[in-house]
């Protein structure tokens, strides 16, 4: 196929998707996301995007329509790498021109561009994309729940279909860490289907369970699905289940209420408050809540006061598992025979909203902590520079990463073990590690993955949710936005704990967090809302609202005020 004769196929699609006016999208943290209703040639260029990148890289991409946590009315639209990550960031400036070229001419002038204007002659030239050339490209679609994904979807598949070539292949409604494993799967050539991913994760997690001490634990666990796709694949993935008592509520089912309403990790990370359909007969339990699309977790203690709970949040499960992962090395790396400490390098990742408390727990258990900016694929990329990388926000996102090379590793000298020290703590700890590497999602955080990885580990130590939520404090803390003219004019370094523009502000926050014992404070521009966010914290909660109050005022100051400050 030529570019002459795909030219006009493009253009003929791309006429059926007007851009809304006055909009601007950009591929944010998590893909493009705005209200639904307006998303659709938004959702169609992005079948393109997928398609150019499946032809780039010769290899099957994913495409995920959700907005995660955001209300019911929102949509969204991402890709996915063949590696099962995110879309590589230097291809966003390139989905951002695409996404907003304001009519079909232009849009043409930059997707065909391959061989017309400077720009898309550099952009290709750079990327090297076989395009016309006969290759052909395939994109996975998954959706998660919201009633405008069918509509959309439908957009996605003409986008990748007005590509010569490209192949949508529609998986249905999954999680968005199900369409990242499917991806990754299916381009390494192993098993990939929705039932593989089911199997595999009861199958590991039964093993994990089989290989701890019979202790005997609270095994009652009760989910808030948040009305969404996460909480549907936990009950699916509960009747292969064995060793675990989950009930789900919030499934999404008639009358038990809207997606993230009220409900799902987002509102109870955020709020501290019991989702709905949770009440004072919780009181004590331990519960977990996932988000709209199924790749948030925290879990949480009702509280006996009113709508509070104990929230035990992504800091506190990245901490419990590096503890069990530290545990399970320092087994395998005192057995005589494997490679010293050094060999392995076991990293953890957080952000700057990680609680000052879990940071410093951390660095006294000697592991080396490292600061990343918000957003998965900032933590997921600093994850993956060691063996075992484990990486969470605060908000729950997160998963472990294990190197290819340690894995192998690993499992070399599992298979030595198993004729000569079968059953030796060392022997142990390598398959405890390897089956961790099977149940824990390699290609992006998945919340019913690391649910069951929880509840492998407690079940591992014998800890109840309290004895786990009692590991360390958290120091207490506040986030507020700030409404401003233009958040951008703040720009940050050092995974965000630093403003370097506009000059001084750093300044004078720090002058006013030197105020607080244990004070710190940082702003950052939201990467998913008009707002600057800022982030407190000190020894006392009037001590953290007010140090964050400080710092609104000084981004009003700096950047000038254009409206009410809320909660974050
Ligand atoms: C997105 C990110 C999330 C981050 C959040 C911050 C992904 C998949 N999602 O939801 O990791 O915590 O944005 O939002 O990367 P903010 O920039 O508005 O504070
Ligand atoms: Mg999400």
């Amino acid at each position: 196929m030529t570019h002459e004769k795909q030219h006009p196929i493009l253009l003929d699609y791309v006429r059926q998707y007007p851009l809304p006016h006055g909009v601007r999208f950009t591929y944010g943290t998590a893909g493009f996301r705005s209200e639904g209703s307006i998303l659709a040639s938004t959702v169609f260029r992005a079948g393109i995007l997928a398609a150019l990148r499946s032809l780039k890289t010769g290899s099957t991409v994913g495409l995920m329509l959700t907005a995660s946590h955001n209300p019911i009315s929102d949509n969204g639209v991402k890709i996915a790498d063949p590696d099962g990550g995110m879309m590589i960031q230097q291809w966003e400036p390139f989905a951002d021109a695409l996404v907003n070229a304001p009519d079909p001419e232009h849009l043409l002038q930059v997707s065909a561009l391959f061989h017309c204007t400077l720009l898309v002659i550099q952009f290709v030239k750079e990327e090297n994309i076989p395009f016309g050339g006969g290759q052909s490209a395939n994109i996975l679609l998954g959706r998660d729940t919201r009633p405008s994904g069918d509509a959309l979807l439908e957009a996605a598949k003409q986008g990748i279909n007005s590509v010569v070539g490209a192949f949508a292949i529609d998986m249905g409604i999954l999680t968005t860490p199900q369409l990242h494993w499917m991806v990754r799967n299916i381009n390494k050539g192993t098993r990939s289907s929705e039932s593989d991913y089911m199997e595999q994760l009861a199958k590991s997690f039964r093993c994990l369970v089989d290989l701890a001490p019979d202790n005997t634990m609270e095994s009652k666990l009760v989910v808030d699905g948040a009305n969404g796709v996460g909480g549907e694949k936990l009950q699916q993935l509960k009747k292969i289940l064995s060793g675990l008592d989950i009930c789900v509520r919030n499934t999404g089912k008639e009358g038990e209420g809207l997606l993230n309403e009220g409900c799902g990790a987002d509102y109870v990370q955020k709020e501290k408050a019991i989702p709905s359909s949770f009440g004072l007969d919780d009181v004590g339990m331990k519960c977990a809540s996932l988000d709209g699309d199924g790749d948030r977790l925290v879990y949480f203690i009702p509280s006996a006061s009113s709508n509070n709970v104990d929230l035990v949040d992504g800091d506190k499960i990245l901490t419990l598992f590096a503890l069990f992962i530290k545990e399970q090395l320092d087994f395998l790396c005192n057995e005589q025979g494997f490679d010293n400490k050094e060999a392995v390098s076991l990293g953890v990742v957080q952000t700057a909203y990680a609680n000052g408390a879990s940071t410093a727990y951390l660095k006294k258990l000697g592991l080396e902590v490292v600061l990343a900016p918000t957003g998965v694929k900032y933590l997921h990329k600093e994850a993956a520079t060691f063996d075992v990388g484990i990486y969470f926000e605060a908000n729950g996102h997160g998963t472990i990463l294990f190197s290819e090379k340690f894995l192998s590793h690993l499992q070399a000298r599992s298979d030595e073990l198993s004729s000569t020290a079968s059953g030796s703590e060392s022997h142990k700890s390598g398959l405890r590690l390897l089956e961790v590497s099977r149940l824990i999602n390699q290609a992006v955080g998945d919340a019913l993955s690391g649910l069951l990885l929880v509840e492998a580990v407690l079940q591992y130590k014998g800890w109840s949710i309290k004895a786990w939520n009692e590991l360390y404090q958290d120091l207490p803390s506040r986030q507020l936005k700030a409404k401003v003219a233009d958040r951008n004019a703040v720009v940050t370094a050092n995974a965000e704990t630093k403003v370097v523009k506009p000059p001084g502000l750093q300044e004078l926050i720090d002058e006013e967090t030197a105020k607080y014992p244990c004070g710190r404070c940082f702003v950052r521009p939201s990467g998913t809302e008009d707002v600057v966010r800022v982030y407190a914290e000190a020894s006392t909660q009037e001590a953290a609202d007010s140090l964050a109050q400080s710092a609104v005022q000084l981004v009003d100051r700096f950047l000038g005020f254009a409206g009410s400050h809320q909660k974050a």
